[in-house]
């Protein structure tokens, strides 16, 4: 699969940005129709959205588009308009706010009928934030709604609001992280990575606010990627090459990867299930550990 290390959104009312987005080292790009785009300002948007989707080069990557939330008055024109305007080359739509499963059937049911309707040969597949108390709270079976899901993201923003969490600014640590003692997000960003792993998705952290502040970026990107994130949202093409190099294993995982799998098979060879590399037992659970920094680096195209 495609990998999703940067998400680069860029507001569906801005046309003259989608180039550029498209042209960035972006793993994904999505035109987004909801929050940065105003009330009076969708329609157009939904027409900015549809003529790229059709007409733009994508450069090989999935064509991704934010819809608005199911239980907001835009949702179900975005998707017509999308799938009747677009049907054939659209791949993945992102829904926000996802509270319970039954949100996620019921797209899944339209977009059945969408496709049925305009002959299109392909599923589109889904991405849905979980950014409420509800989203979280439902995390589960939220993941296991339907085989369109390739992923769950991260809404640091809308979740503090959701459930009265003052946050100066979305998806940075102020002085309230302090008065706790500890990163506040932790409890939403693991339920959320357990649930998307328990079905086999993606997990993907949100944005943070502040694309001139290089390390605090660094520092929220690095936290995910501790908890087992594949990537994080960007919302300006600066935080782009720090998100990939965060997401990305390094050399000294790569390599210490590959020593693990080489030792245990030797050590398999001599019929030896445990062994140690200078003071440090590796066993199958350390084979599956670096199984796993391998594939994120093949899919990271190292
Ligand atoms: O150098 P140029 O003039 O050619 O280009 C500018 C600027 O236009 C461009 N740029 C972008 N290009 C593609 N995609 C983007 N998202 C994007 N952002 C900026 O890069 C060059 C430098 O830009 P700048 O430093 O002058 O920044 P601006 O003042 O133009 O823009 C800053 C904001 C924050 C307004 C802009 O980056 C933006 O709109 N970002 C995306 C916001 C968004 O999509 N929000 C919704 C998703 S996040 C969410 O829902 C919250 C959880
Ligand atoms: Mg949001």
């Amino acid at each position: 699969m495609h990998p999703e290390r940067s998400v680069l959104s860029v507001p569906g009312g801005r046309p003259e940005l989608f180039e550029k987005a498209l042209r960035s080292d972006a793993d994904l790009v999505f035109l987004d129709l909801e929050d940065s785009v105003v009330e009076t300002a969708k329609a157009e948007a939904r027409r900015n959205v549809v003529r790229a989707v059709n007409e733009l080069d994508w450069r090989g990557r999935p064509r991704a588009v934010r819809i608005n939330a199911v239980d907001s008055p835009y949702c179900y024109r975005d998707l017509m308009d999308l799938l009747e305007g677009a049907g054939n080359r659209i791949d993945l739509i992102i829904v926000p706010k996802v509270e319970r499963p039954e949100q996620v059937h019921a797209l899944d049911i339209l977009l059945d009928q969408l496709e049925a309707a305009g002959g299109i040969g392909h599923r589109v597949q889904l991405e849905v934030q979980l950014e409420t108390a509800s989203g979280i709270l439902h995390a589960g079976s939220i993941a296991g709604a339907c085989e369109r899901l390739r992923a769950l993201v991260f809404g640091p923003g809308d979740y503090a609001a959701s459930v009265g969490m003052p946050m100066s600014a979305i998806g940075m640590e102020d002085e309230w992280d302090a008065a706790y003692g500890a990163p506040r997000l932790q409890y939403p960003m693991h339920q959320l990575l357990v649930a998307a792993r328990a079905y086999g998705l993606r997990a993907i952290d949100g944005p943070y606010a502040d694309y001139r502040d290089n390390e605090g970026l660094r520092r929220a990107a690095r936290r995910a990627r501790a908890l087992g994130y594949d990537g994080k949202w960007c919302i300006h093409p600066a935080q782009i090459p720090i998100v990939n190099e965060v997401f990305t294993p390094t050399e000294a995982e790569i390599a210490w990867a590959k020593e693990v799998l080489k030792a245990y098979h030797e050590a398999e060879r001599q019929r030896r299930g445990a062994l140690a590399i200078g003071s440090t037992m590796i066993d199958a659970a350390s084979v599956r550990m670096a199984e796993s920094t391998l594939s994120r680096a093949r899919a990271a195209g190292r």
